[in-house]
C-alpha cells in the first residue's frame, strides 16, 4: 500500500487500524495532507470529507452517535482545528468517543510569526478527557514508542476509562505530500480490560436500609442510549409502590408506569402539591434533564438522599443535595439492588399516576380545541410519525415541545444537551444518517437553528436517509416563552433576533426536496408526504406566527392549572 512517506503517519494510521478505527471525517488543508493521504489509502477506512471543520466534527459525533463507535475528525492547523471545539464540548458532556486529530506546525514555529500557527498543545483543555503530542516526523526510536503509547491510551480513555473526546496533536514539517509504498506494520495494541462492578454486602445493606426509610423514591432518567436491560430494570422498578420513575424522550426508554411528560405534571403544581410529589430518595441515572422546572423543584424541595448512579458520574451535584456516587452501570446496580426490597405503605406512585391520568385528559382535550401554532404543529408531527424513525431534535424550543407530546413509539431521540447548542444540530443529524443507511432519520429544527448550520448540507455525500422539518416561527420563538426576555425591549432585535427566512433556496442549492405548510391541513398532506417510507431528502418548513405560539403555550398551562385533584 503507498502511504505517506512518513514514518510517523504511517504508524499513526496503522496503529489506529489495529485498535478498530473504521470511519475517518477530514477536513481539507495542507498540513494534514500526510494525514489525509494515508487514510484515504489504508484499506481499513471509510473516509468521508467534510470542508467545514465546525460542521465536520458534529458530523463525526453524530456517526459515532450512531454506530456507538469511535471515530476520527482530521483537520489542518490553526483556526481550522479551533472550529472543531463546540462538537468537542457536546461530545465532552455526552461522553462520545470522537478522536480529533489536528495536523500542526512544528513547535519551534509556535507564536514566531509563520503562517497559520496557533499553540495547538492541550487547546480542547477544558473540555477534553486526553490530550496528546505525536510525533509525525520520527527521528528516534523513542518516538515510535511515544506514538503507540499515546495513541493506546487515548483510545481506551475515549472508549473505556473516562469516556469522552481525546485529542491527537501532530506536528509535521515539509515536505508533506510525499508518499512511499510499504508492507502493512502490525502495531502493539493494549487494552484496558472491563472489570465488573458491584457493591459491596455492608454498601448494599446501607443503600438498602436508606431505601427501607421512604416513603417517596424518584427514579429520574436523564439522556440515555436506548438500552432494554435498563427498560426492563425501571419497568420493574416502577412496580413498588413508593417508586415513582420520571423520564424525557432523550432517555430513550417508556412504560405506563412511567412518568413520560415531567412538565406536563409539574408546570401546575402549587407549594403543597410540589412538596408532596417531590422524593424523600431521588436516585438520577444517565445524562442531561431538559425540564428546567424538576430540576428547580428538586432543588427546592431538596430530597433526604441523593444517589446518582453511573459508571461516569464526575460527582455531578445538579440538585445539591448528592449523598451517594455510585460508579457502576445502572442496569448492573439495579440487578443487585433491586432483590428482597423492603418499604414503607405509600401511596407516592399512586399520587403521581392518578395526576398523570388526569392530567393527559385535559392535555387531549386542550388540543382538540388549541389554535394552529408552534404547540399544534408538535402535536401533529408526533401524531403521524410512524414508528421507525430514529429522531434528532435540535436545542431550543423543539427539544421542549418534544416533551409534551407522546414519543413512546419512536425508535431513538437524539438531542445535543451535552451543552444545548443550535450550533451543530443537523450536522449531527446527517453524521448519524450517513453512518446508519438502513434506518429513517427524521431531523426537526427551528429556523434560527437550521440557518445557523446550514453548512451541514455543504458536502458531496448523498444521504438518503433523513428527512428535515424546519419550524420557521420568525426567529428564536424560545425568547417569546421563556419568561424575561418578553418584558424588555431587545426582545425582537437581540434575542429573537427576529429575521424573514425561507428554507427552499437552501434545498433547491443542495438538491434536496422542499414543501411548506402554513396551517394545519397543509401541514396534515405535508406530514403525509414526509412519512412515507419512499420519501428522503426532504425539507417540510412550516410556518407559525411568532405572536401566537407564547399564548397558545400560556392557554395550555393555564388549562391544566383547572386541575380539581
Ligand atoms: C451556539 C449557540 N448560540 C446561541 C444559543 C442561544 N440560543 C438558545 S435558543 C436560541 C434561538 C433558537 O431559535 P430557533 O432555532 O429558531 O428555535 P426556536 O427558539 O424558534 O424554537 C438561541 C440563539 C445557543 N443555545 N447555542
Amino acid at each position: 500500500m503507498e502511504l505517506s512517506a512518513k514514518k510517523g503517519i504511517r504508524q499513526i494510521v496503522e496503529t489506529l487500524a489495529a485498535l478498530g478505527l473504521k470511519e475517518v471525517v477530514l477536513c481539507p488543508g495542507s498540513r494534514n495532507a500526510p494525514l489525509v493521504i494515508s487514510f484515504n489509502r489504508h484499506p481499513g477506512f471509510r473516509c468521508t470529507s467534510i470542508r467545514d471543520e465546525r460542521s465536520a466534527a458534529f458530523f463525526a459525533m453524530g456517526m459515532a452517535i450512531a454506530k456507538k463507535q469511535p471515530v476520527a475528525v482530521v483537520s489542518t492547523s490553526g483556526s481550522a482545528a479551533l472550529n472543531f471545539a463546540p462538537a468537542i464540548s457536546e461530545a465532552f458532556y455526552q461522553r462520545i468517543p470522537l478522536i480529533v486529530i489536528t495536523a500542526d506546525r512544528l513547535k519551534a514555529w509556535t507564536d514566531q510569526g509563520d503562517g497559520q500557527t496557533i499553540n495547538q498543545t492541550d487547546v480542547f483543555k477544558n473540555y477534553i478527557r486526553g490530550s496528546y503530542e505525536l510525533q509525525g516526523d520520527i527521528s528516534h526510536d523513542a518516538d515510535s514508542w511515544h506514538n503507540n503509547r499515546c495513541l493506546n491510551e487515548g483510545w481506551n480513555v475515549a472508549t473505556i476509562t473516562n469516556k469522552g473526546p481525546v485529542h491527537f496533536n501532530v506536528p509535521l514539517s515539509e515536505p508533506l505530500y510525499q508518499t512511499a509504498l510499504v508492507e502493512p506494520t502490525s502495531q502493539r495494541v493494549f487494552r484496558e480490560v472491563s472489570v465488573e462492578r458491584k457493591l459491596s454486602d455492608a454498601v448494599l445493606q446501607d443503600l438498602k436500609y436508606q431505601f427501607s426509610t421512604c416513603e417517596k423514591v424518584m427514579i429520574l432518567a436523564g439522556q440515555h442510549d436506548k438500552d432494554r436491560d435498563l427498560q426492563v430494570q425501571l419497568a420493574s422498578m416502577a412496580t413498588l409502590k413508593n417508586v415513582i420513575v420520571l423520564t424525557e424522550s432523550t432517555a430513550n426508554i417508556s412504560s405506563p408506569l412511567f412518568i413520560e411528560h415531567i412538565d406536563r405534571c409539574i408546570t401546575t403544581l402549587n407549594d403543597d402539591e410540589a412538596q408532596a410529589l417531590m422524593p424523600d430518595l431521588l436516585i438520577t441515572i444517565g445524562g442531561a434533564i431538559v425540564s428546567k422546572r424538576i430540576k428547580a423543584a428538586l432543588r427546592r424541595y431538596a430530597p433526604r438522599y441523593h444517589w446518582n448512579i453511573g459508571l461516569n458520574h464526575d460527582f455531578m451535584d445538579t440538585y445539591q443535595c448528592l449523598t451517594s456516587a455510585i460508579p457502576m452501570h445502572p442496569v448492573h446496580f439495579f440487578e443487585q439492588f433491586n432483590t428482597a426490597l423492603n418499604f414503607p405503605v405509600s401511596d407516592f406512585r399512586e399520587h403521581w399516576l392518578k395526576r398523570k391520568e388526569y392530567l393527559e385528559g385535559l392535555h387531549q382535550r386542550f388540543i382538540e380545541q388549541c389554535t394552529y401554532s408552534d404547540f399544534s404543529v408538535f402535536n401533529q408531527i408526533f401524531r403521524q410519525m410512524p414508528d421507525d424513525i430514529v429522531l434528532h431534535i435540535a436545542n431550543s424550543s423543539p427539544i421542549r415541545y418534544g416533551q409534551l407530546f407522546d414519543y413512546g413509539h419512536i425508535q431513538e431521540t437524539w438531542c445535543n444537551r451535552g451543552t444545548s447548542g443550535i450550533d451543530g444540530c443537523t450536522s449531527t443529524a446527517m453524521g448519524s444518517a450517513w453512518a446508519s443507511p438502513s434506518q429513517r432519520f427524521l431531523m426537526i429544527t427551528g429556523d434560527v437553528a437550521f440557518n445557523y448550520d446550514v453548512n451541514a448540507f455543504w458536502h458531496d455525500h448523498t444521504i438518503e436517509n433523513l428527512n428535515i422539518i424546519v419550524i420557521n416561527n420568525g426567529g428564536g420563538g424560545i425568547f417569546r416563552i421563556i419568561s424575561g426576555p418578553d418584558t424588555i425591549e431587545e426582545m425582537e432585535p437581540y434575542f429573537e433576533t427576529t429575521m424573514k427566512t425561507d428554507a427552499s433556496l437552501v434545498a433547491l442549492r443542495h438538491g434536496w426536496q422542499y414543501s411548506k405548510a402554513v396551517d394545519a391541513s397543509t401541514l396534515q398532506d405535508a406530514l403525509k408526504c414526509l412519512y412515507l417510507p419512499t420519501t428522503n431528502r426532504h425539507i417540510v418548513e412550516i410556518f407559525t406566527e411568532p405572536e401566537v405560539n407564547p399564548i397558545v403555550l400560556k392557554a395550555y398551562w393555564d388549562y391544566l392549572k383547572k386541575s380539581n385533584l
